[in-house]
């Protein structure tokens, strides 16, 4: 059986999140917003767009879309910067081993991401040629929970929804997987996680047997 593989980039594959939320500090700092860890969960899988506009709603801020794309290529430059010395060893543990796993089984294997970055983070990171196919933040309009990206990497693959599995660290990427019918995979925290399906706090606690039985 070939079933396909998807799987998001930040949080999932490298863990740009800490990136993302320096980045997003300095922003809500220089407005006075005071912006937690906690509240960092909010913006994980949501485009750079909607992150801006949750943070600004947190600290009450109306601005004008002048100011807002400021910040937003502000933002981003930053964000950037701490791409810059990445390398392999960014890839978070067990990832390798499952993304090996898969190709010997002869899975079709996707990138399914929010971010507009992805693509030079897979080739820094040495990990691009697993992919079959790549869906990042470049080729949707509909940002998760629209499940947009996710049926995108399937169809590009010719494989039903159905018989699709998605890898995610973020709510609304668990629920856009779910909107899709295809079998949800958490990685990460379980009580921040629990509408999927099945979790996992990361790749080294996934074992061959779980592979087996998704593809079977
Ligand atoms: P960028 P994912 C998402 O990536 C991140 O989780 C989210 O925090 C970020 O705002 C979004 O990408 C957009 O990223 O600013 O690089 O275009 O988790 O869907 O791989
Ligand atoms: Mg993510």
């Amino acid at each position: 059986n070939k079933k396909a593989f998807i799987f998001d980039l930040d949080g999932v594959i490298v863990d740009t999140a800490k990136y993302h939320f320096l980045a997003w500090q300095k922003i809500a700092k220089s407005l006075n917003i005071n912006f937690t860890h906690e509240h960092n969960e909010l913006l994980k899988g949501v485009s750079r767009v909607r992150s801006l506009d949750i943070i600004l709603e947190l600290g009450n801020v109306q601005a004008s879309q002048e100011d807002k794309d400021k910040w937003l290529i502000q933002k981003n430059e930053d964000y950037l910067t701490y791409l810059v010395d990445m390398d392999e060893s960014e890839i978070l543990p067990g990832v390798f081993k499952i993304l090996q796993l898969l190709k010997e089984k002869n899975q079709a294997i996707a990138l399914g991401s929010a971010s507009k970055n992805a693509r030079p983070i897979l080739e820094k990171t040495g990990i691009l040629s697993y992919f079959d196919v790549v869906v990042d933040g470049n080729d949707v309009t509909n940002a998760k929970p629209d499940p947009e990206v996710f049926l995108k990497a399937a169809q590009l693959l010719q494989i039903d929804q159905k018989n699709s599995i998605v890898f995610e660290d973020s709510v609304a990427g668990i629920q856009a997987a779910n909107i899709a019918t295809m079998t949800s995979v958490g990685i990460g925290d379980k009580t921040i996680l629990h509408e999927a399906q099945y979790i996992f706090k990361d790749f080294t606690v996934i074992d061959e047997s779980f592979i087996e039985k998704l593809i079977n």
